[in-house]
């Protein structure tokens, strides 16, 4: 399928949501020009971080969205749930990788998925700091500034770029056996602090794959449907865990898949 044979109610809102998406990469883009002076609260943890950056950017995402589509649902990281009276639910995340961006490092991202009657169905990345915007819509494939992309489908494990992700203390033991496995099998260990932006970076065939135990939705959905419309094999988050609980995320190139996979059980 072509983007231009997509149902109209799911162009409609690809369409706007590319418009909104950059709208907000340039307001967080102008928060993180003065990162060192944006007040920091722990959120669960001292790796669960938010400022003003996050919340305004994603008021200003919510309010886009309720003007153009007012009957669709909204699930965002910092301002909660609406319910839908559509069959569209908007997942956002204002920044993705507020680590990176409260540090000082460029590895973040703007986030939107849109789901139809629970289904993703579009997934849009927006990185600020390079101005590239990925995108990807069910059936129609994955793009970046509106160009196909594609999961590297010749590299095996060995000699590939792996993220494996982790935010929580528990996860450390299993996490570190899931990296001492893949650097003994010959894959090589990267990580960026932004799962989205990540993600997108497997579509588009400059990582191998991604791996992380614990996600949530907003910080997934959208790069796991880019992977699968790239190509790849990713899982459906929302078989195994609701909207708004965390779970584990995993997308790999084909070739790779099988035996990243056996890495992370
Ligand atoms: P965030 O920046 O939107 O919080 C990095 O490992 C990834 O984990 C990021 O996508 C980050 O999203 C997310 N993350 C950070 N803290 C987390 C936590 N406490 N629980 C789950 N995910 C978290
Ligand atoms: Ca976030």
């Amino acid at each position: 399928m072509q983007e231009q044979d997509l149902e109209r109610g799911i162009a409609a809102r690809l369409n706007s949501g590319k418009r909104i998406i950059r709208q907000a990469g340039e307001k967080a883009k102008e928060y993180f020009e003065n990162y060192e002076t944006l007040e920091v609260e722990v959120k669960t943890s001292r790796q669960d971080l938010v400022s003003e950056a996050d919340r305004e950017v994603e008021r200003l995402i919510r309010a886009e969205i309720a003007n153009a589509f007012p009957l669709d649902g909204l699930v965002g990281e910092e301002h909660g749930q609406s319910e839908a009276e559509s069959d569209y639910t908007w997942v956002i995340d204002p920044i993705d990788g507020t680590s990176s961006f409260l540090h000082g490092l460029r590895s973040w991202c703007v986030v939107i998925a849109v789901l139809k009657e629970g289904r993703p169905v579009i997934g849009i990345i927006y990185d600020p700091m390079t101005g590239q915007l990925y995108h990807a819509a069910e059936g129609a494939g994955a793009f970046r500034d509106d160009r196909p992309i594609s999961v590297d489908f010749e590299t095996p494990l060995s000699g590939g770029f792996f993220v494996v992700g982790a935010s929580r203390p528990e996860q450390s033991r299993h996490v570190g056996q899931v990296i001492e496995g893949l650097l003994s099998a010959g894959g090589i260990h990267m990580r960026n602090g932004s799962a989205a932006l990540s993600l997108a970076h497997v579509a588009a065939g400059h990582y191998l794959g991604f791996y992380e135990p614990q996600l949530s939705s907003w910080d997934c959905l959208a790069g796991l449907l880019m992977v699968t419309e790239a190509g790849g094999v990713a899982d459906d988050f929302l078989v195994a865990n609701g909207l708004s609980s965390r779970g584990p995320a995993f997308a790999c190139a084909p070739q790779a898949a099988a035996q990243f996979r056996a890495l992370t059980v």
